[in-house]
């Protein structure tokens, strides 16, 4: 079973397929996420995660790429239980990628994604040295 489905503006929620019941075996599914702001980092929000547990993540997992292709840079599968967890990404692309294998399935996950402009500056600074960085230092 594939899923391919593409995204683009500025946030939304992906989710396993089937979600919250149990997804099925054997399935690959990708989300292509671009910001409209080619200039802004994408944020994950793990509102839940509950992927079939592996100590590394290699039998069912969520994967995401800091690109637009499987040949991107990516993050460190994600598997077991995970809760409310937020992902600063440094990428304005990425490419979300749900594998399953034949034997065992759980709920999934329902994932978050929003933008945050590199020119959302809301911190305040004060003191009277210290260093300031541009947004999205050191991309
Ligand atoms: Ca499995």
């Amino acid at each position: 079973m594939q899923f391919d489905s593409d995204s683009s503006g500025n946030g939304g929620t992906i989710s396993s397929p089937g979600y919250p019941e149990k997804y099925p075996s054997n399935t690959d599914c990708r989300w292509l996420l671009v910001s409209e702001d080619p200039n802004a980092t994408l944020f994950l929000r793990i509102d839940t995660l509950q992927i079939e547990p592996d100590t590394n993540c290699k039998l069912d997992y969520l994967q995401v790429h800091l690109g637009s292709s499987t040949l991107a840079p990516a993050l460190d599968p994600l598997c077991g239980n995970i809760k409310d967890r937020v992902i600063k990404t440094n990428s304005s692309t990425l490419l979300v990628v749900f594998h399953s294998d034949p034997v065992y399935e759980d709920r999934g996950f329902s994932v978050d994604y929003f933008t945050q402009s590199a020119g959302d500056c809301k911190t305040s600074l004060t003191g009277s040295s210290g260093v300031i960085r541009s947004p999205g230092f050191p991309k």
